[in-house]
């Protein structure tokens, strides 16, 4: 991990300002490093939305009793929702969520197959032990999902979630707008 360049200055930009924040609220997991360009789009957001998250990477292939430990001792930890993503044979969301009652936000990382292999990996979990299952590659979406959770007991959080969901819409305001200057002889608006 310490070799990766993306992570390394993640780690370190996290380290410098992420003092004071508090505890984390969302933990965001993912099988690889190479995970890592996607899930910067979840870093990226819960950092504008002022939520306290760790990043770490763990896998189920290749650090399973890692995987166990982390996800029985989240709760403790005061972590309330879980963001896994992992590509391939992606069991790593459906195994967190095997050990721990938290909400689990499963992300598909595009690899093989256009990411269709992670994607019913995570997806398709036997009864008992869901994953709320986002598209492929969707790690803002991912941590969209978790900020809504958390803005269920936090008014402070809503109302952040809420502004940032205004922004979506003055967004499309502005596109209709340029739009509407477009210019064809059979446009009637
Ligand atoms: N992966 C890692 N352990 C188990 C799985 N399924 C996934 C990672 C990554 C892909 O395998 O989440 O998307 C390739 O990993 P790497 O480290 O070879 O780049």
């Amino acid at each position: 991990m310490e070799k990766d360049n993306n992570t390394q200055s993640l780690h370190h930009s996290s380290r410098r300002e992420g003092k004071g924040v508090g505890l984390p609220l969302v933990s965001i997991i993912m099988g690889s490093t190479s995970d890592l360009p996607v899930m910067e789009k979840a870093c990226k957001l819960l950092d504008d939305l002022q939520v306290p998250f760790e990043v770490n990477a763990l896998s189920a292939h290749r650090t399973p009793s890692e995987v166990e430990a982390f996800a029985q001792n989240a709760k403790s930890r005061g972590i309330k929702v879980i963001i896994a993503a992992a590509g391939m044979a992606a069991a790593l969301p459906g195994v967190i969520a095997a050990n721990t009652t938290l909400p689990v936000i499963g992300v598909p990382i595009k690899g093989m197959l256009d990411g269709l292999d992670a994607m019913l990996s995570i997806i398709q979990m036997p009864p008992g032990i869901p994953v709320a299952t986002v598209g492929v590659n969707g790690a803002q979406n991912a941590a969209i999902l978790a900020v809504e959770m958390l803005a269920l007991s936090d008014e402070a959080i809503a109302d952040r979630l809420w502004h940032y969901k205004d922004g979506l819409r003055e967004k499309i305001a502005k596109a209709n707008k340029d739009l509407a200057e477009l210019k064809y002889d059979f446009k009637t608006n």
